[in-house]
């Protein structure tokens, strides 16, 4: 392809992505990122890394050790969707584990792009992720030009935020790269270093499997300082995004379409990101496969999502808690996920 196909291309690729929702796209060339092999090597040697990545290092930074055919990397920005705010002593779900699963609903508009590349007589291949595959999103979306690394990690688009998830399109066609963003734009802000739960935002390297989110998804035994760090949260952490001032127009949008919808008497939308502790608790396995199994939360099982509510539920109604365990006991069900935290408060 010659320059001015390969600028066609993106053209039409860009605005394609756009017409499907995507809120940012970049392109990138499939080299790797070498840098990037030191930070996750001293991840795993100082024990920060989580079981949920690859230890292929060399898959993670480098797109022709994941596709040898890739010529280009295309970054891809989806925008989370709006959600009500939780009301007082329910349990805390963030905004990329709402709704439609977000792997799912990403890879289709991801698909549907593809299929729009092909009945325009693309002529090459195409493979992609959505959080579904070894290379590092972050950092080939930023090589890509399409946002900053926060001083909370997150992939900051600027205008936008960072309640994105992000989607990487490997092409075996050379498509001229875009500048990589190297301005980092949080200046002396603190406010995501001083909020963290965990009180670890600004240690190198991020000791990865300490965050409040990785904690919610683990199924360790957590110890008592890290139940305090859980707070009210079910599944993942928002806390370093919400008090992200590159986030506060998409909050203020957040909330004025729930105002909104409120006032036309539309329908509100269902993206609750509170919950019901005791309800939670009481689930059956097909309730849970019902309310949890469609979205991004449900992927852990019943067992660690019960989990967290009966942790949430000891912090905000104690007695609630312990009348739970004591119909559980009776009926001889305080299921193994609990069973140690149960024991643990009895000694
Ligand atoms: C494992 C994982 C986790 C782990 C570890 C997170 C972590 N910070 O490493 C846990 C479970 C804790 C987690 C939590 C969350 N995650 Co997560 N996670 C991943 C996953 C699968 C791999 C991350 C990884 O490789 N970490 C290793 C480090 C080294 O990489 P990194 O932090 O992603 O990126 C760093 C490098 O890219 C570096 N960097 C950037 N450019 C360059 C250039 C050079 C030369 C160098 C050297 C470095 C460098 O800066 C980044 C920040 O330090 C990615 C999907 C993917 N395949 O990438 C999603 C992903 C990063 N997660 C995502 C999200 C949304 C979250 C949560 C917000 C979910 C939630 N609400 O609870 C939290 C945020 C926690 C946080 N502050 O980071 C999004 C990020 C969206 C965004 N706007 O940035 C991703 C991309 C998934 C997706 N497709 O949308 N996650």
């Amino acid at each position: 392809m010659d320059l001015d196909e390969q600028i066609h291309w993106k053209k039409m690729i860009g605005g394609w992505a756009r017409e499907l929702g995507f809120v940012a796209v970049g392109f990138t060339a499939a080299e790797p990122i070498e840098d990037l092999a030191t930070i996750l090597q001293a991840r795993i040697d100082q024990g920060w890394a989580t079981p949920f990545e690859s230890k292929e290092i060399q898959q993670r930074i480098d797109p022709q050790a994941v596709w040898p055919d890739c010529q280009t990397v295309v970054a891809l920005a989806y925008p989370l969707p709006f959600t009500v705010s939780p009301q007082e002593g329910e349990g805390l779900i963030s905004r990329s584990a709402v709704g439609e699963d977000y792997h799912r609903v990403v890879l289709r508009k991801v698909q549907e792009l593809i299929d729009t590349m092909v009945n325009n007589n693309w002529l090459g291949l195409c493979r992609f992720q959505v959080d579904t595959g070894p290379l590092v999103e972050r950092a080939f979306a930023t090589r890509a030009g399409i946002g900053w690394i926060g001083r909370n990690q997150q992939l900051i688009i600027p205008g936008v935020g960072s309640f994105v998830t992000l989607a990487l399109l490997l092409l075996d066609q050379e498509l001229r790269s875009d500048d990589p963003f190297v301005f980092q734009q949080c200046g002396n802000c603190q406010k995501c270093v001083i909020s963290c739960p965990a009180q670890i935002i600004g240690r190198e390297p991020f000791p990865a499997n300490k965050c409040v989110s990785y904690l919610t998804q683990s199924k360790e035994l957590l110890t008592s300082e890290e139940i305090s760090s859980l707070g009210l949260q079910i599944f993942g952490c928002d806390v370093c995004q919400e008090v992200c001032p590159h986030n506060q127009k998409w909050l203020e949008e957040e909330q004025t379409s729930l105002t909104v919808a409120d006032s036309s008497s539309a329908a509100r939308p269902s993206f609750r990101r509170g919950v019901d502790l005791v309800e939670t608790l009481n689930l059956t396995k097909s309730e849970f496969g019902q309310r949890f199994k469609i979205t991004a939360a449900g992927w852990r099982g019943k067992g660690v999502l019960q989990r967290n509510a009966y942790l949430a539920l000891s912090k905000v109604k104690e007695t609630s808690a312990k009348q739970w365990i004591n119909v559980q006991t009776i009926a001889n069900a305080i299921p193994p996920r609990i069973l140690p935290y149960v024991e643990r408060e009895q000694e």
